[in-house]
């Protein structure tokens, strides 16, 4: 047999293997290392390296905090499938500490977390959720004695990579929001954000809570390639938080056609016009919702399309600091391409071009993207039939008649 072969047998046993403790079958994992290559961006064929990495058994070793925070992360890790975050713990990582998921409590979990820094010194991978507070020396978040601040430079001095998992993590997040007290210049307890306390940049995955497949996707990469995805400014992984979520939004079309919903529960927002006047942040907020969604709760599950604008949790200076109501800055009006055109001549629907391209993108099935067009275009009749009862009625009401 030739020494290709065998390594081809060889890496599918260790793939078989890999799918059956995750309980899929070959093809669901090779559809998962294929889901978690393209939403990390990688090149034609890198999902069989992707398959390589989550294949072998050497798991790294993962040191989980928690300060300031809800422990919405957490709690929307859980609620991820393909695989569940149990499977991740069980078999991709090895989660040598975590707060909230550990049975032990007291003394025998900190005897863990000292025991795994010492037997991965130099290899483990930090997550931190949740601020840091700073004020007063750190006293209002105290673990095991310990501040979070001395707590998060203990176990970050001997770490591999710190990821700060949620906004909270970011960059202080919901608990740093300056309270409307006149002369409150920061938060009660100076919360902070982990790359502030330690002074130099973290991997940052912010999200209130963080979408779980940004965090999955980033582990993807640090176990496929032995490092950490490249990020932006803020530390934000390039390939999750590069675009604006008013670049690929369902409502877009709406947006370009001067379609807004105006009120919570009018027609225009029961028809899933533009949230924009209602306060939406996608125009100046970084992440990838529009595109994959949240989560696993259903099709169509992301607060926009739920009905609800963004408030742009991704986003310093945007989530937790401007009023949900607050228009947004447009950071970028150019008209998506992604997206059926709505045509200057105010708006019969998209073009059957335009939408033919959103098809696709989309890989939608033949025939959908005239669908798209079509639907729009009523959608549009529709709305220009209701204003023109609506002029009729006022001028028949001004005319007395
Ligand atoms: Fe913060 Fe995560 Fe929001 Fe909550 O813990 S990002 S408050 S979802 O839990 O840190
Ligand atoms: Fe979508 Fe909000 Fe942009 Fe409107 S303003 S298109 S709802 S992201
Ligand atoms: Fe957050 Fe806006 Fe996405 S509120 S979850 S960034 S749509």
């Amino acid at each position: 047999m030739a020494k290709q072969d065998l390594i081809t047998l060889e890496s599918d046993d260790r793939i078989g293997a890999a799918a059956d403790r995750l309980s899929m079958d070959r093809r669901e994992f090779l559809q998962f290392c294929a889901a978690m290559a393209t939403t990390l961006g990688l090149p034609q064929g890198a999902d069989a390296a992707v398959a390589e990495a989550v294949a072998n058994k050497e798991r790294p070793s993962v040191i989980w905090l928690h300060f300031q925070e809800c422990t919405g992360c957490t709690e929307s890790m859980l609620r991820a499938e393909h695989p569940t975050l149990e499977k991740l713990i069980l078999d991709v990582i090895s989660l040598d500490y975590h707060e909230t998921l550990f049975a032990a409590a007291g003394h025998q979990v900190e005897e863990a977390r000292l025991a795994a820094m010492k037997r991965h010194k130099g290899k483990y991978l930090l997550v931190v959720e949740g601020a840091i507070p700073t004020r007063d020396g750190g006293v209002y978040c105290k673990i095991g004695g310990k501040t979070a601040i001395e707590l998060l430079k203990e176990c970050a001095a001997d770490a591999a990579a710190v990821i700060a998992i949620g906004s909270c993590a970011s960059w202080g997040g919901m608990p740093s929001t300056i309270p409307s007290i006149p002369g409150a210049t920061e938060s009660p307890t100076g919360s902070s954000g982990v790359a502030q306390v330690l002074g130099k940049p973290v991997v940052t995955i912010p999200g209130c809570p963080p979408n779980p497949y940004n965090f999955l996707s980033t582990v993807v990469h640090f176990l496929t390639f032995g490092k950490l995805p490249a990020v932006d400014e803020k530390g934000r992984p390039k390939f999750a938080y590069s675009r604006l979520i008013h670049e690929n939004c369902e409502r877009r079309a709406h947006f370009d056609a001067g379609r807004f919903a105006m009120e919570f529960g009018d027609d225009g927002h029961r028809k899933g016009y533009c949230l924009y006047k209602l306060g939406c942040k996608g125009p100046e907020t970084y992440a990838n919702c529009s595109v994959i969604m949240f989560g696993d709760a259903g099709a169509g599950t992301w607060p926009v399309a739920c009905g609800h604008p963004c408030i742009g949790c991704t986003e310093e200076g945007v989530g937790f600091a401007k009023p949900i109501h607050a228009m947004a800055k447009m950071k970028n009006i150019e008209p998506s391409v992604f997206l059926p055109r709505i045509v200057e001549e105010k708006g019969i629907g998209a073009t059957l071009g335009s939408a033919a391209v959103l098809a696709a993108v989309a890989g939608a099935a033949a025939g959908a993207g005239a669908m798209v067009a079509k639907n729009l275009g009523l959608s549009h009749q529709a709305a220009e039939l209701e204003r023109a009862k609506q002029e009729g009625k006022q001028a028949d009401e001004t005319t007395g008649a």
